[in-house]
């Protein structure tokens, strides 16, 4: 996400980290194709890269198979690489620059995870790290995720409703909208212990939709990718995915959920009101104040197109589904 920051405090690679070692690194990365899909490589055991890293970098996070309901592909969409989806990344709790989340998150500890929903409802509950994945059955989800930085993926989530985990609540008639928050824990989030790194915005990230958008059965909550348990660069252990909302909205590493009564405060329209919504909606004809939002870049990373320009749908495409929510509603207004 690109933030309005003075000349002063903007960031470039070199204040980061300085220019050599960045590059070193990432020779070094690449070589043990830790930039490739997977973390480890066959044939390298940890120890190797022990020479190379201090303990902070080793590239040592495990992900693991999850049994699924497979999604059927009937549009035929081509699904982004697993190489780009986990190394192209907005989590700045890790780093503002795209290649930063899985350089600096792969010692994220995401055992022990509680998940709270509480708030406005009858039967709060807390989820621990097993029950993430086995309280609902998983499916597979193919969704294309649209940045508003007008680049875009599409990706094979795996995961669950949201609606399902907020019927086991039982929401009362106060529940009118649903808060998230991702994890506060500078020590892992370096982050969110530097500013500049953190790019200037304030944590914990948090995040909100209307009640009826959250029942919508297309917001999911996302366990997964690639058949896999989430990598921390793409918000392991859990995260939301709104396929028809700019890609800030699909927070991430979250451990908390909370029915409440009125609009929660969220974290880019706090930085930059005049620049991002509390809706957020997909809208080709609503452009960004510096930038138009009419087409996007989509990043397939493979093949002849593997950065093709394409027109932005109303929704992200999916109108059909969503568009009933904001009937009556000026979107020019609510952006
Ligand atoms: N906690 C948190 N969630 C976040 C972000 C973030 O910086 N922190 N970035 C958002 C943005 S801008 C986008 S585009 C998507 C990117 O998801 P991906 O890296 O899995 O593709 O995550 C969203 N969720
Ligand atoms: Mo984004």
């Amino acid at each position: 996400m690109l933030v309005k920051l003075t000349s002063k405090s903007s960031l470039t690679e070199h204040q980061v980290t300085d220019e050599n070692i960045y590059h070193q690194r990432r020779a070094i990365l690449k070589q043990l194709g830790f930039l490739g899909a997977g973390a480890l490589v066959a044939g390298v055991s940890p120890q190797s890269y022990a020479s190379w890293f201090s303990d902070d970098e080793k590239p040592s996070f495990a992900t693991k198979s999850l049994n699924y309901k497979p999604a059927d592909n009937a549009a035929g969409q081509i699904l982004t690489t697993e190489k780009k989806v986990t190394t192209h990344n907005n989590f700045y709790e890790f780093g503002s620059q795209k290649h930063q989340p899985v350089e600096l998150s792969q010692q994220f500890n995401v055992k022990p995870w509680q998940l709270s929903i509480s708030g406005e409802c009858d039967k709060p509950f807390t989820l621990d790290y097993d029950e993430l994945f086995t309280r609902f059955p998983l499916e597979e989800r193919i969704y294309r995720l649209r940045c508003v930085e007008a680049w875009s993926m599409v990706i094979p989530w795996l995961g669950f409703s949201l609606a399902s985990l907020i019927k086991q609540a039982s929401p009362n008639s106060k529940a009118k909208y649903v808060a998230f928050e991702t994890l506060y824990d500078p020590e892992q989030m370096p982050g969110q212990a530097n500013r500049r790194l953190g790019g200037g915005i304030q944590y914990p990230y948090t995040e909100g939709l209307r009640i009826d958008e959250a029942m919508n059965p297309l917001t999911l909550l996302s366990v997964g990718l690639y058949g896999k348990t989430l990598p921390p660069q793409n918000g392991a252990p859990i995260r939301l995915v709104v396929p028809w909302k700019y890609g800030f909205k699909s927070i991430k590493s979250i451990v908390s959920i909370k029915l409440i009564s009125s609009p929660p405060q969220t974290t880019w329209n706090k930085l930059a009101p005049q620049e991002y919504g509390f809706y957020a909606n997909v809208n080709p004809q609503h452009d960004h104040p510096r930038w138009s939002q009419a087409s996007e870049r989509r990043i397939t990373g493979s093949g002849v197109f593997s950065s093709q320009r394409i027109e932005t749908q109303p929704f992200n495409g999916y109108g059909e589904q969503v568009a009933h929510l904001y009937k009556g509603m000026d979107l020019h207004k609510y952006y």
